[in-house]
């Protein structure tokens, strides 16, 4: 394999705009928005604790981007829960703006609900905001990717933040798919970030059996379009390739021979399948289900 270095190499989140753009692209080719709301809608009210009298129910969501999936969650919590006290984790700006206009054209339905936004990291919001305050439910999608320490941030969750009998959700890419594979082959090669973590599911399993804390764990298949990173839309298939690599400028930048082993492992069946003439990436999540005990 191609021992080229990774120095000139930047990771993508070093450029926030070039994100957004493979994260909007990512969005439109996967079903993995499709997949998560699915699942919230028919399960989440099946675990969390049950209304009590007329106290708010509370909300914790942390790295809630543009509040699709936090929508997703109060609507359908609010047919058991009147009322609801929902505080907002987000660093990115733009980002929080997306969900304040989210929120805005559904104000009439979120009546109920009252925001707490925290533009800010989970870090400085551990730091910043007191213990005292407790939740019914946090939810952690698709981001533990980007926190400092995970095992760190799962405990503070867990044992600090949340009530006896409320819940902790979870929800990251499997290691069932091609994401596990592809960074276990090609994370060294990769620049190496503090603001991105190669983890998959099962090394949040892993932290959760280290520290005894019991869970339950759903598996969700999903998948993501690549074809373009092949043959179609070269401006389209760049944006996925730095999305996939968590690389600023993949194709310019990567060495060539790297740029051709991730592209021939991506065709391979650790990764991917084909669908007539699409080339379908393994993007199966996972989804860990906590309650605190
Ligand atoms: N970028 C980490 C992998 C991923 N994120 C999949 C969302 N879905």
């Amino acid at each position: 394999m191609s021992d080229s270095g990774s120095k000139q190499m930047r990771n993508l989140y070093t450029n926030p705009d070039r994100y957004m753009k493979t994260f909007q692209e990512f969005l439109r080719l996967s079903n993995e928005h499709q997949v998560m709301s699915e699942w919230i809608t028919a399960r989440i009210t099946t675990f969390v604790p049950a209304a009590q009298n007329d106290k708010s129910f509370s909300i914790l969501g942390i790295g809630s981007g543009s509040g699709e999936m936090d929508l997703n969650i109060l609507t359908s919590l609010m047919k058991q829960h009147p009322k609801i006290h929902n505080c907002v984790i987000e660093p990115n700006h733009q980002q929080m703006d997306k969900y304040r206009s989210l929120v805005e054209r559904h104000r009439e339905i979120l009546k109920n609900v009252n925001f707490d936004w925290n533009e800010q990291t989970m870090e400085n919001y551990a730091h910043s905001s007191s213990k005292q305050t407790r939740f019914d439910l946090i939810h952690v999608i698709q981001m533990l990717y980007y926190v400092d320490d995970p095992e760190a941030t799962i405990l503070e969750l867990y044992q600090n933040r949340l009530k006896v009998g409320g819940v902790l959700v979870i929800i990251h890419v499997s290691d069932d798919g091609g994401w596990d594979k592809l960074w276990q082959k090609f994370g060294k090669l990769l620049p190496q970030s503090d603001q991105c973590n190669y983890i998959t599911g099962r090394a949040i399993q892993q932290i959760l059996e280290k520290h005894k804390i019991r869970y339950e764990n759903r598996q969700l298949p999903s998948y993501f379009n690549i074809t373009d990173c092949f043959h179609g839309n070269q401006e389209i298939g760049n944006l996925l390739l730095d999305f996939i690599t968590e690389v600023d400028n993949f194709v310019s930048e990567a060495p060539e021979d790297l740029q051709k082993e991730v592209l021939n492992y991506l065709l391979s069946e650790d990764c991917s399948c084909k669908e007539d003439d699409k080339i379908i990436f393994k993007n199966d999540l996972q989804v860990f289900i906590i309650t605190r005990e």
